[in-house]
């Protein structure tokens, strides 16, 4: 739906590389709306709510101490299909997998270091969201939308 929500966020080595504005920018001009918007230095407790489907990997400890080695940029985009269009615009988990053109294809290699985070499906898109803002997203018309839909 043209009102779905994803949340996607800049991992702390995508802020450390100068990649926040170029990530926002590819989703600014595919034409998503940006509803919210923040950057944080997230707690381990936080960041294994938000892994909680991950806990018992063999990589999750060193994902939680990665993603809280500094901030991240939490971000919720709003559009036509937001949560499959914004997976296909980060590129596979795996950087060596992904394409060029996607943001893992273009500036990551390494799994662990993939840059940028965005949910899986609508319903863990939601839980994200409540998760990371939890003071609700921000309501506002964006004028260029009569140009970006039918
Ligand atoms: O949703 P996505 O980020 O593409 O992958 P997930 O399977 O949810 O894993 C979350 C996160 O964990 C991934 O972005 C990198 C890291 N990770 C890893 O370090 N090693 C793996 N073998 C799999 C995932
Ligand atoms: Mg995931």
């Amino acid at each position: 739906s043209v009102q779905e929500r994803t949340y996607i966020m800049v991992k702390p080595d995508g802020v450390q590389r100068s990649l926040v504005g170029e990530i926002i920018s590819r989703f600014e001009k595919r034409g998503f709306k940006l509803i919210a918007l923040k950057l944080v230095h997230a707690t381990p407790e936080h960041l294994e709510k938000h892994y909680a489907d991950l806990k018992g990997k063999a990589f999750f400890p060193g994902l939680i101490k990665y993603m809280a080695s500094g901030p991240v940029v939490a971000m919720v985009w709003q559009g036509l299909d937001a949560v499959k269009t914004g997976r296909v615009m980060l590129g596979a988990t795996n950087p060596l997998a992904s394409n060029p053109g996607t943001i893992r294809g273009d500036y990551a290699l390494a799994v662990g270091r993939n840059i940028c985070h965005g949910s899986d499906a609508v319903e863990s898109a939601e839980k994200e969201i409540a998760l990371w803002f939890p003071e609700g997203v921000v309501q506002y018309t964006n004028s260029q939308e009569s140009w970006v839909f039918e």
